[in-house]
Parts: structure tokens; C-alpha cells; sequence
């Protein structure tokens, strides 16, 4: 008996994987490897059901024979290992990002003489459904706070973009770079409270209240799907916050942080140019505490952010907030720093870590912005997030426009900068 090898990423079946299957089985033995939730996410979309249960429901289907898990895009492992007579796969693949990996299992079939056969690609006219259907459930509240859970778990950096209203988040949402045989992505949302402010023209000082940030978080969950990381500066008094915490579960956010400064809150970035202050670790804790009773949703997270470095304290008192935050029931810390390099935020990485290896640990590199995620992910960093740049970008841009209207007397030169009216209307998604 032949063996047949086929790889498999969905986590909905549709007729056109039991098509491929029932050929294989017509072939010879099959043998289906499941792809790890980490290619699936990075090449398609989150899997809304992990590996464990996708390989579950695929072992019985008629006609599988054996269940293996596909650590990597390319099939070179598997494949070496199994020696399948033949790969078979939907003729879909010969072009996009697919095309490299239809080339590497001709390659590696080559080895032993193996043969990739192809069947037609069957297209439901459904199928579009079934994408509504999964884009839905991805965006349910609770299915981004495990995406955001799951993904922090697995040790790979989750890398967070900025966004400050539905725009700006449909380009986090949506923008992908296929780079170095991988495919590149955003993995949340950043609900910058110095964004949020300074796009309504106001100082980031706690004065944007709940419900104006409430629409703009509102704005950003009706048009994606990634967990959104909210930022409830101090988290105000104890007893609003408990409320207010409630609130943002209750409308969708994935996890809040909380900074652990007292008073009239001031940007971190302005340092002790500016008067603010840091709470005390006890009054901090009970904040903490009290958020965390308030909660329903296990995977909601709570992350306490210090704010040591920047008020110019040691990283032995950061590390001493750090340990009592975690044992308050914080979910995660973020250290903050306003440094030109990363040494004090690896320092106290390095030192977190030698007690801690699991709580999330997340940055915020604005001033030490040469680091590179892969030096963040070598000092056990978890969550790094780019919280500002969108706005920073777009005001220049519109800077210019303003300025070429006033000297030009017209539009015409400042049109020749923009995206035409039909690509700006084409970016919005419509019903
Ligand atoms: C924000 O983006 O609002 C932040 C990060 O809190 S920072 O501006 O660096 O304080
Ligand atoms: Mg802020």
C-alpha cells in the first residue's frame, strides 16, 4: 500500500478538504499533518480551535489513517521522516506565499522518488460565508483574550501596533509582509491613552474620560479581530476602577494596563520635567486586587505597569514593585523607561526572570527604539508595543496638506500626496 501525506491548517471543514482526503485515501495510507496554531496563525488567520482538538476531529474522519503534528510551514520534517510515495495537495498553491513551499516538497519528494499529486481546487460558492462566520467568531471578546493569552505563552514576541480610531486600526488589522519565508503581522491593538488624547486635541492628563474612550474602542472592535491592550493610565480611584474594569471587559477589551502613578497623571515620557508621582506599593497592590475580584473573564488580563525608571528610582525598586504587583494577582507587568538604550529594561528583565518565568513582561520602546524584537525575546520579554507612531506619522502628513492648501491656493498640489477618493473608500469594508 501506497503512503500519502497531506497537511492540514483549517479548523473548519469544508467539502474541499474531504475531497482531498478521500482521494488520498483512494491512493494509499494516509497519513494528515495537522500545522502548529503557530503557522496557522502566522500564514492564515488564528486558530480558533488549538491543535490538540483540530488533530482530534481530523483523526476521525474516514480514510485518515495516521494524525501528526506539522511544526513548520515546509513539510521538509514530516516528509524525511514519513518518505510518502505521494503529497497531495488542491491545486491552489503555485502562487503567493505557498508557491515556496509547493517547491520545497517537490524538492524533498525528489530524495526517494516520491510525486506530488495535485487535485482541483474546489471552490464552495459558500465559502465566503464560512469567512464571515470565522471573522465574527475571531472577534468575540473572549476568543481575542486567549489569542492574546496563547500567543504570550508560546514565547514568541507579540508585537503590538497603535491605533486611535477604526482606520487606523483596520491597517493593523489587515497589513501583512511576507518576509525571510515567514508572513508578518501585528497580534493586537495598542488603545494609547497619548494617542487617544492628543487625537480629540487634549493633554494626556486622565482628562479623556471613560465613555469618550469607550467609542473609540467600540470604533476599533467593529472592524477587527485582534485582542486590543487598553491603556487606563493610573485606573483612576480604587473604587471607579472597579467599575471602569468591568466596563472594558464587558465591551471587549483583551487587557488593561495600569501604571503605577498617583495623582495628576502626566505622559511618562516627560519624566520628572513635569510634576507626577509614583503610588505606594500597598495602595497600588489593593488596586490591583480589587480589578482583578471585579472580573469575570479568566483570560481578561490585568498588567501592572512601573513606573521606576522613569521617575529616575533604581531597577531594585522596579523589581520590588514587580514581585509584590505579581503576587497581588497582576497578570502581567510592563516596564517602562524613557532611556535612549534598553540596559536598565534588560537588567531588570535579566533579574525578573532569574524568580518569574511566566508572567507576561511587556515594553513600550519609544526612546530605546534601535532594539530589535529578537534582542527583546534573548532577555525573556514577552509583549512589545509601538504605542504611538501611527498618530505621529499621520499629523505630519497632514501637516503638509494644510500648508500646500494655504501657499497653492488650491488643492490640486496637495491631492498629488494623497490616496484617490475610490482607495480611501476601497479600504472600508462594506456589508
Ligand atoms: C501611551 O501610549 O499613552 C503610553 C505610553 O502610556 S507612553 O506615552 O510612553 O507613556
Ligand atoms: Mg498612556
Amino acid at each position: 500500500m501506497k503512503k500519502v501525506y497531506l497537511c492540514m491548517s483549517t479548523d473548519i471543514l469544508q467539502t474541499g478538504h474531504i475531497n482531498v482526503i478521500q482521494r488520498a485515501a483512494e491512493l494509499g495510507e494516509v497519513t494528515v499533518g495537522v500545522l502548529c496554531d503557530k503557522y496557522v496563525a502566522m500564514y492564515e488567520k488564528y486558530p480558533i480551535l488549538p491543535l490538540e482538538e483540530r488533530m482530534k476531529i481530523i483523526q476521525n474522519i474516514k480514510g485518515v489513517s495516521h494524525v501528526v503534528v506539522q511544526n513548520d510551514i515546509y513539510y521538509d520534517v514530516n516528509i524525511r521522516d514519513l518518505k510518502p510515495d505521494i503529497v497531495i495537495h488542491g491545486d491552489n498553491w503555485k502562487d503567493g506565499y505557498q508557491k515556496k513551499v509547493r517547491d520545497r516538497v517537490i524538492e524533498v519528494l525528489a530524495e526517494w522518488g516520491g510525486e506530488l499529486i495535485e487535485i482541483p481546487y474546489y471552490k464552495s460558492s459558500n465559502l465566503h460565508l464560512f469567512e464571515n462566520v470565522m471573522s465574527e467568531c475571531r472577534g468575540l471578546p473572549e476568543v481575542r483574550r486567549q489569542m492574546l493569552r496563547q500567543k504570550i505563552c508560546s514565547g514568541d514576541i507579540v508585537k503590538i501596533m497603535v491605533a486611535y480610531d477604526g482606520l487606523s486600526a483596520l491597517l493593523v488589522e489587515k497589513t501583512t509582509l511576507e518576509k525571510e519565508g515567514e508572513r508578518r503581522q501585528f497580534d493586537g491593538i495598542w488603545l494609547s491613552s497619548l494617542c487617544d488624547s492628543t487625537a480629540k486635541g487634549k493633554p494626556d492628563i486622565e482628562l479623556v474620560d471613560l465613555t469618550s474612550r469607550m467609542s473609540s474602542v467600540n470604533d476599533i472592535m467593529e472592524v477587527t479581530t485582534k485582542p486590543i491592550i487598553f491603556d487606563a493610565d493610573t485606573g483612576g480611584l480604587i473604587e471607579h476602577f472597579v467599575y471602569n474594569i468591568k466596563t472594558l471587559e464587558r465591551v471587549g477589551v483583551s487587557a488593561v494596563i495600569i501604571e503605577d502613578k498617583i495623582g495628576l497623571k502626566r505622559n511618562s515620557l516627560l519624566g520628572n520635567d513635569v510634576e507626577q508621582h509614583q503610588d505606594s506599593i500597598e495602595h497600588f497592590c489593593e488596586k490591583i486586587r480589587e480589578g482583578k475580584k471585579a472580573l469575570s473573564s479568566s483570560a481578561f488580563m490585568l498588567i501592572a505597569r512601573i513606573e521606576s525608571l522613569i521617575l529616575e528610582q533604581s531597577v531594585d525598586d522596579a523589581l520590588e514593585r514587580a514581585k509584590a504587583y505579581v503576587a497581588a494577582g497582576a497578570d502581567g507587568i510592563m516596564i517602562h523607561s524613557r532611556a535612549g538604550t534598553a540596559d536598565e529594561i534588560f537588567e531588570f528583565a535579566d533579574r525578573f526572570r532569574e524568580t518569574d518565568r511566566d508572567t507576561a513582561l511587556a515594553v513600550v520602546p519609544t526612546t530605546f527604539d534601535k532594539v530589535r524584537e529578537g534582542e527583546f525575546k534573548e532577555h525573556k520579554i514577552n509583549v512589545v508595543i509601538y504605542a504611538n507612531h501611527m498618530l505621529r506619522a499621520a499629523f505630519p502628513a497632514m501637516k503638509k496638506v494644510v500648508m500646500s492648501v494655504l501657499e497653492n491656493e488650491r488643492c490640486y498640489e496637495a491631492g498629488l500626496d494623497c490616496m484617490s477618493i475610490k482607495e480611501i473608500l476601497s479600504l472600508v469594508p462594506i456589508e
